[in-house]
């Protein structure tokens, strides 16, 4: 699928089998690197970096796996290029905002939802698979923290497949802004925004698709109707048997505010203090939970992918 997208241009350096795919317009998905180097505990990482590169292959898609090694930006990261993001010190979280300075610099850096939406729609790719999404945090009325993945897909035209937002977050307040920037969001197979580690955030969805196929419909419906922009959210739950134990994600989820509270963490250490909380506190039960998310999310985002191609 090729998407007109005038700006922003980045200086890429394609894998080579991207490289190919983009050449014989094979479907591509899209895959974030934050989740590996600053969202999964090591050595575990690197493992499922690489299964969530299968999925998207079992389901007929190619993937590409964006960060920036050495200042510049690597759209289909290959084997040495994941290894070293997910296991050297010293990897920088990238949003948009950090990709001038970081490229200038020459820095190593994994890119977050909103700098991989961005990087992969200036390569042409309108595919995306990742566990979850940044967004509105709580208190953020006194802190201003929203995660500027939302800014940056209502500009971005790119299909996000994802498991909703965390629990660590405000989810309704991250709908109501999603609604306000013009986000469009539907539900894979439910009415009902899936909470990440649990199925069912609580709150509900105005449009449920049914299948790869209707989403690849919208997707082409979008550049037809030729708004500006236009990010499309897939929320893909988790099915209730899989689900972190409600009462288990509840008890961690107040435990790790608490800590939050606490040590002072703020700004961009939020997101990965929580998402380590949980892991350790859990015992890793919330980190299979979070590798299924991610693998189901790659594989639904490559079927799109396929569909989209054809
Ligand atoms: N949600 C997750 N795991 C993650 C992230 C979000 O379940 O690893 C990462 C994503 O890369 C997302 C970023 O873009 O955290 C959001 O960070 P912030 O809240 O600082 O914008
Ligand atoms: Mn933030």
């Amino acid at each position: 699928m090729v998407i007109v997208n005038e700006s922003p241009r980045f200086d890429i350096q394609y894998g080579a089998e991207v490289a190919a795919a983009r050449r014989d317009g094979r479907p591509i998905v899209a895959l974030e690197s934050t989740i590996v180097s600053h969202g999964l505990p090591r050595p575990d990482n690197l493992r499922v970096a690489r299964e969530i590169e299968s999925a998207v292959r079992g389901a007929g898609a190619v993937p590409a796996t964006i960060g920036m090694v050495g200042g510049r930006l690597v759209v289909g990261l290959d084997d040495a290029q994941l290894s070293h993001l997910a296991t050297a010190d010293g990897v920088a979280k990238l949003s948009v905002r950090d990709l001038p300075v970081a490229a200038a610099l020459g820095a190593d850096g994994a890119t977050t939802v909103a700098a991989t939406s961005a990087v992969a729609a200036a390569a042409g790719i309108g595919v995306f698979a990742t566990g979850g999404l940044g967004g509105v945090h709580r208190e953020a009325s006194q802190t201003f923290d929203e995660s500027a993945d939302l800014t940056t897909l209502a500009r971005t035209p790119i299909a996000v497949v994802c498991a909703g937002v965390k629990s660590i977050l405000d989810v309704g307040a991250t709908l109501e802004r999603l609604e306000t920037l013009g986000v469009t969001v539907v539900g894979y197979r439910t009415r009902r925004f899936p909470g990440f580690f649990i199925t069912d955030s609580g709150f509900d969805l105005d449009w449920s698709v049914e299948s790869p196929e209707q989403i690849a419909a919208a997707l082409r419906a979008r550049r037809e109707q030729g708004v500006q922009g236009g990010g499309l959210i897939v929320a893909n739950p988790l099915p209730v048997d899989e689900q972190l134990d409600p009462a288990l994600h509840d008890r961690t989820l107040a435990d790790g505010l608490a800590m939050l509270a606490r040590d002072g963490v703020t700004g961009k250490a939020v997101t990965p203090f929580l998402l380590a909380h949980f892991h350790s506190a859990t015992e890793g039960r919330s980190l299979a939970v979070n590798v299924r998310i991610i693998l189901r999310n790659a594989e639904l985002a490559g079927r799109i992918a396929v569909a989209a191609a054809a």
